[in-house]
């Protein structure tokens, strides 16, 4: 038995009555003409896959929440002509035109009722890999340090790359719809992968095998680990929760429910870790805080809430108590400046941002930024005397520089459309940046780091989207996605801008440097 299938084998769970439901019971009654029933339509057709609480089984959930996040394909075209590369088969010769449509709505239909997702469920959705046996040394020559991971997304699995030769020493199944970048353990042989339907993959780098996986949300955001390891905290929005697991075996830690100081209910819009202070850091999308959970073994005694003594405690002694902090605004996107102290937040509204001092508790400036910066994706450099961050923005064309002592705008970048992701490496003068929106997705431009201008503009592939760079360890060359379902990897040199190897993906998106990432290189998001 696969994994996902014990999964969905075990997870079965009574269907809930969707509003769809509800509604067509109401039009019967009133004696409306009878039209198909999508409830009835997804039971003969769907449930077995997907699950009959539309939580998702060997097939992902279909609920609002993860549909709407789904780029491609609109649900009534998967419906009818299957998914690539998937066991999603095609409909359009069992279903009618209007029955795909019907269904398409229904799975768009909030669940009435968000099953509980605690511990116990989490725990019970735990599998381990059989077969794994933790391989003593790596079970490859390369140079452990420079392995590079690249997710594919297009049909849902990670390369595994050596990052001096670009061979590919595996490529393996991840959970549907992986979303933020992977952690590395601090040595860089495990790699936690995460999916929006708030599955947690472990991975072992050294023996190239699975370790297990785990559901850890039900929609999840992104995931943390914690400096010293020990601990993976996932943000979700479904429930409103923080999941905490063990990295060791992926048991979990706690289960913390995210309600504001004065009880409102929250989606977590994503976790960082802060390592210097021993805490995850949480931006939360519909309470006006910002979150400290602290995961050190002795907490702090000034602001941290110590009601861990009944709600924190599991088979773990860290207590992780939460600290509350107030903000002006809604703020659901985050960078930090490198000593962790300050907090670049993005208001969710998109019209600026703000700064907070973590260890005042207290916002300390505003920040120009409007036309909803992507935070998540900045990045830092000397620059001068002083350093600056960088972040692009999603819904305008421009990069904005920002000074991290004074918080004034340095430098507002004009590109050629809005863009998603920026890298650089301490090894080199440049910046690159995407153009990932509009008729310019094709384009990656390359910024000098000392001018602030943009010295080359990239088009690899004419009428493709690129994006998304990493580098390798020595910053000597840039790994650039062609984010198409036949797209590749391409390999440039980074000082003469020339593609050196080209690797054919399926459609590309991340790629994570283990030791760009363990070190917390300046170039890379965090
Ligand atoms: Fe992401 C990272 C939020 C849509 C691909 N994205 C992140 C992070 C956040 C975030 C907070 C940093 C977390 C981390 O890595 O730990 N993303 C959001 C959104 O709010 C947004 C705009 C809407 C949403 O659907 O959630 C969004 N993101 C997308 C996409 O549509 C992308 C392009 C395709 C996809 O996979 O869904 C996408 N996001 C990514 C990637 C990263 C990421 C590849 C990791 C970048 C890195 O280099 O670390």
């Amino acid at each position: 038995m696969t994994l996902n299938t014990a999964f969905s084998a075990r997870s079965a769970r009574k269907p809930l009555l969707g509003t769809w439901g509800a509604a067509l019971s109401a039009l019967m009654l009133m004696g409306a003409p009878a039209m198909a029933d999508p409830a009835a339509l997804y039971d003969e057709h769907c449930s077995s896959c997907h699950m009959e609480n539309r939580l998702g089984g060997t097939g992902p959930a279909l609920i609002p929440e993860t549909l709407k996040r789904m780029r491609g394909p609109k649900v009534a075209n998967v419906i009818l002509h299957g998914r690539e590369a998937t066991q999603m088969p095609a409909f359009a010769d069992i279903l009618s035109a209007e029955q795909v449509e019907e269904l398409a709505a229904y799975v768009k239909t909030p669940l009435d009722v968000v099953p509980v997702w605690g511990e116990e469920q989490i725990a019970e959705s735990r599998e381990m890999n059989p077969d794994y046996v933790p391989a003593d040394a790596p079970v490859w020559s390369s140079d452990p340090m420079n392995i590079t991971l690249a997710v594919e997304t297009g049909d849902h699995h990670v390369s595994v790359l050596d990052g001096d030769t670009f061979e590919v020493l595996d490529r393996f199944p991840t959970p549907f719809a992986v979303h933020g970048g992977p952690k590395f353990d601090p040595q860089g042989r495990y790699v936690f992968i995460m999916s929006r339907d708030g599955w947690v993959q472990k991975y072992d780098i050294y023996s190239l095998k699975e370790v297990g996986r785990v559901r850890a949300g039900l929609n999840s955001r992104n995931i943390a680990m914690s400096g010293d390891g020990k601990w993976l905290a996932v943000a979700n929005y479904l429930p409103n929760s923080l999941t905490i697991l063990s990295t060791e075996d992926l048991s979990v830690a706690t289960v913390r429910e995210v309600k504001g100081k004065d009880g409102t209910p929250s989606r977590v819009s994503a976790v960082y870790q802060a390592p210097p202070r021993e805490s995850f850091v949480l931006a939360l999308k519909d309470v006006p805080e910002i979150w400290e959970v602290y995961y050190g073994k002795n907490p702090p005694q000034i602001g941290f809430a110590h009601d861990w003594r009944t709600e924190g405690l599991a088979h773990t002694d860290i207590p992780f108590p939460v600290r509350k902090i107030t903000t002006p605004d809604y703020l659901d996107d985050f960078f930090f400046d490198q000593s962790y102290e300050y907090v670049m937040g993005a208001s969710r509204s998109g019209e600026g941002g703000q700064v907070i001092d973590l260890v005042i508790g207290q916002k300390v400036a505003d920040l120009d930024l409007p036309g909803m910066p992507h935070l998540g994706s900045g990045i830092t450099w000397k620059y001068g005397d002083s350093t600056v961050m960088a972040t692009p923005h999603l819904k305008e064309g421009t990069i904005s520089v920002i000074d991290t002592q004074s918080w004034e705008t340095v430098k507002r970048i004009e590109t050629q459309g809005p863009g998603f992701f920026m890298r650089s490496h301490e090894n080199t003068p440049y910046v690159w940046a995407d153009v990932f929106f509009g008729p310019h997705k094709d384009k990656m431009h390359v910024i000098d780091k000392r001018t602030l201008e943009i010295v080359k503009t990239l088009d690899p592939v004419p009428g493709s989207t690129v994006a998304h760079v990493e580098f390798t360890k020595d910053g000597k060359h840039a790994l650039v996605s062609v984010w198409e379902d036949d797209g590749e990897v391409l390999v440039y040199d980074a000082a003469t801008l020339e593609i050196v190897k080209r690797l054919p993906m399926r459609k590309p998106s991340g790629k994570y440097n283990v030791w760009n990432k363990i070190t917390f290189s300046e170039g890379t998001s965090h």
